[in-house]
């Protein structure tokens, strides 16, 4: 289903403005959707740019009584209340582009096992804006990057974590330590491998960014594993749609019990938007348990479970790399899945750091940038 809508603005009547699509059909544009669009002081706050007025309040029957093209890619538009606003067709066309589940922001990159080229820019703490915004390029693409080079001093991954968003904090603390010791919390603090999995999808919402940082490592196994969610749900989608939709209707729970905390949250394992794209992976064999439904249903979650299970550990979709010391990877954990093959911590020690992010920090980061960016290079070419 697309909604996204392309084309030039065009007066199609004596009172309408539509939005003219490449085959020559037309949509014209509701008075009330132009309407709560007035960007003029007396319908916002110039300042804040949110609305003066509750756009329920404009009478349901709105009309435009006039329009006019005072210059070249600018509407004056009169409304059936008195009111009239200037608009620019650049902004209305901006805004019409927008896919009802669009991040205005690069849209994700699907790969699978056979990535070779792996995002690895060098880290800097004090990046120009044009390298932070080819960092944030590859993570909203790819859903991960991975720095070199960062500082191995303890506590950094929160440097890091701040320079993209908001570090969201947790029983397990701001920041986490990933080592192997004896009375483990959580199965990440051992040594053995760990299958692909999102992380805390017990929490509401679950954290939306993990950062993972090495100190230290000492072993040869240990490898980080990664795996694109959204392309495995994807390939289940197209040679199974029935399991793909028992896994985006059914609700699990999700649970993590210790001494102080008893967290349950309830997910499909495949989460869609309201166009049934895909917006969320909730996948850890280790915490997820399918509610009591009678047995076919059973039947068919447990059969959808495996086919998708599958193929998250099929090599054709996983990558694996090594993060030495100064490495720090970065991921989307509602769309990628990670993990780490075992290690032995004979061998010696193998320390990472993390910390999770929400999920809208690199987004808000990217479209200041893209807005600083672009006045710059406007400025540039007036001056
Ligand atoms: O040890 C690793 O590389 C990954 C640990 C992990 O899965 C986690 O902390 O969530």
């Amino acid at each position: 289903m697309s909604i996204h809508r392309s084309g030039s603005l065009r007066i199609t009547a004596p009172n309408e403005l539509s939005l003219v699509a490449e085959d020559g059909s037309a949509l014209a544009l509701h008075p009330l959707w132009l309407r709560e669009r007035c960007k003029d002081a007396a319908s916002m706050d110039l300042r804040t740019q949110q609305r003066l007025q509750d756009p329920s309040d404009f009478p349901l029957e709105l009309r435009i009584t006039a329009i006019s093209q005072p210059g070249s890619g600018i509407y004056r538009i009169r409304f059936s209340d008195g009111h009239e606003g200037t608009f620019s067709a650049a902004d209305l066309l901006e805004e019409a582009a927008l896919a009802p589940n669009s991040h205005d922001c690069p849209a994700p990159h699907m790969w699978d096992g056979s990535l070779s080229k792996l995002p690895r820019p060098r880290w800097s703490a004090t990046p120009a804006d044009s390298e932070l915004m080819s960092w944030l390029e590859a993570f909203l693409g790819f859903g991960f990057i991975i720095f070199e080079g960062v500082p191995t001093q303890p506590e950094t991954v929160l440097k890091v974590g701040a320079q993209f968003g908001f570090v969201r904090e947790t029983n397990f603390g701001a920041l986490f330590d990933v080592r192997s010791t004896p009375q483990a919390t959580d199965l990440a603090y051992t040594s053995v491998a760990l299958d692909p999995h999102t992380d805390n999808p017990y929490r509401a919402p679950v954290p939306g960014i993990q950062l993972l940082h090495c100190l230290v490592n000492e072993t040869s196994g240990g490898l980080s594993t990664l795996v694109d969610g959204f392309a495995v749900a994807q390939a289940l989608r197209t040679q199974h749609p029935g399991a793909f939709d028992i896994l985006a209707s059914t609700p699990v729970r999700f649970k993590y019990i210790d001494a102080d905390t008893e967290l349950t949250a309830n997910a499909s394992p495949i989460e869609l938007d309201v166009t049934g794209a895909l917006r969320a992976i909730h996948f850890s064999p280790r915490l997820d348990f399918v509610p009591l439904f009678a047995a076919p249903r059973l039947a068919a979650y447990y059969q959808a479970r495996q086919l998708f299970d599958r193929r998250l550990r099929a090599p054709d979709f996983e990558i694996r790399f090594l993060l030495a010391a100064g490495d720090l990877v970065m991921f989307d954990n509602c769309r990628l899945l990670h993990g780490r093959t075992g290690f032995d911590p004979a061998e010696g020690l193998r320390h990472l750091q993390g910390c999770y992010i929400d999920i809208d920090g690199p987004r808000s980061l990217y479209r200041v940038l893209r807005r600083r960016l672009r006045d710059a290079g406007a400025a540039r070419r007036s001056a």
